[in-house]
Parts: C-alpha cells; sequence; structure tokens
C-alpha cells in the first residue's frame, strides 16, 4: 500500500489524493503539518531532502517527491496520461507551466491569505501574486475556450495538475468571475464519478 505525506488544504498534496482516488487505489495518509516544521525534521528530510510535501512511499521503501512527477507516476498505463508522444509533451507542458507560472503565484498568495492571514510583511507580495496569477488564468482561459480539458478531449493529470490550485483560488484572493471556461472545466473535473473533494 502507499503512503502519502502530506497535508489536506495543500493543493500540492491534493493532487496525489485526488490522482490514487480517480486511479480507485488503496493509500495511508501520514499528516504532516507545515507551520510546526515537521517537513524539517531529520526523518522527514531522509524521505524528501528538499523538506516539502507531497512525498509518495512506496511499499519498497523507495520515496517519491514533487506532485507533479509523483502524478507521472501513479497515472503511468492509465487514462490520465497519454501516451502518443505529442499528447504526453502537452501534459508535461502543462504541468511546467503550472510549476512555474501558475503555482508561485496562485498558490503563495493562498498561503499569505489563508495560513498566514495576510502579514503587513508580504501584502506587496500578495499584491504580485495576483498580478502574476491572473495572467496565468488568462492562459487556462484561452486553452479552454477550445478544448474541454486542457489537452483536448480527455480528462488528464495536466488538469489534475492545475485544478488542484484553481479551484481554491478565491482562497488566495482570486477571483474567477471573467474566466467562465475555467469555471466550467472546474466543474466538469468535479464531475468525475471517482472525484474526490479536498477536504472530502
Ligand atoms: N514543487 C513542489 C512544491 C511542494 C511544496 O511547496 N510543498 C509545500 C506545501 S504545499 C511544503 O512542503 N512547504 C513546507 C516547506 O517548504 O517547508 C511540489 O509540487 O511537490
Amino acid at each position: 500500500m502507499f503512503k502519502v505525506y502530506g497535508d489536506y488544504r495543500s493543493g500540492n498534496c491534493y493532487k496525489v489524493k485526488l490522482m490514487l482516488h480517480l486511479l480507485g487505489k488503496p493509500y495511508e495518509w501520514v499528516p504532516i503539518d507545515i507551520l510546526k516544521g515537521e517537513t524539517q525534521s531529520e526523518a522527514f528530510l531522509a524521505k524528501n531532502p528538499n523538506g516539502k510535501i507531497p512525498v509518495l512511499e512506496l511499499e519498497d521503501g523507495t520515496c517519491l517527491w514533487e506532485s507533479n512527477a509523483i502524478l507521472n507516476f501513479l497515472a503511468d498505463g492509465s487514462e490520465f496520461l497519454p501516451s502518443e508522444p505529442r499528447l504526453r509533451t502537452q501534459v508535461l507542458q502543462w504541468q511546467f507551466f503550472e510549476q512555474y507560472s501558475h503555482e508561485p503565484y496562485v498558490a503563495v498568495a493562498r498561503f499569505i491569505q489563508l495560513y498566514q492571514g495576510m502579514p503587513e510583511a508580504r501584502l506587496d507580495e500578495h499584491a504580485r501574486c495576483l498580478a502574476l496569477g491572473y495572467k496565468a488564468l488568462k492562459v487556462m482561459e484561452k486553452q479552454l475556450q477550445r478544448t474541454p480539458y486542457l489537452v483536448g478531449e480527455q480528462y488528464s493529470i495536466a488538469d489534475i495538475a492545475l485544478y488542484a490550485y484553481t479551484h481554491v483560488a478565491d482562497e488566495g484572493g482570486f477571483s474567477l468571475e471573467a474566466f467562465p471556461a475555467v469555471r466550467a472545466w472546474i466543474e466538469r473535473v468535479a464531475s468525475h464519478p471517482r472525484h474526490v473533494t479536498m477536504l472530502g
């Protein structure tokens, strides 16, 4: 059985939980409190030297880290990861986009607002996150006006990677009012029969 070290409120950890539910794979969830510094303990750093969750521990003790890498591992051979090279590369394209142009703003704005309660010292950074986060949402909106999922017709791990923080973007101060295609996609993803919510 898989072990997932994570925090239920973290979008990066939710990606792994959602994937496991969609695949119907059993797992044990080991709660990690980042605010208490549990990712920096020696025992945890032996699992992920970068001191971050999520970590997926396999039965043989192998520890995989980086949420989108974990998604690729879990989805291998399933309907959520196309085998055709161009489509597979487009999945990776959206996942790299998520890590470089979306998560650093949409997730960080949420961290500052939800976890930290908007400290004075981070207000400027929060405003910058909103500006750059909206830029990323516009990129998604353009694609989703053309196709039901980020990579064409098929629900893939590109969608899981981007759904995780987009569907709770309001908790970081974003409004999705101007993004109707993104809102319709959020409903589409959530309507999958094996969907599980972040806190569910
Ligand atoms: N690129 C990483 C980011 C992971 C990450 O930032 N995790 C946060 C929680 S969402 C964390 O562990 N923060 C604790 C820390 O940095 O000490 C991934 O996608 O897995």
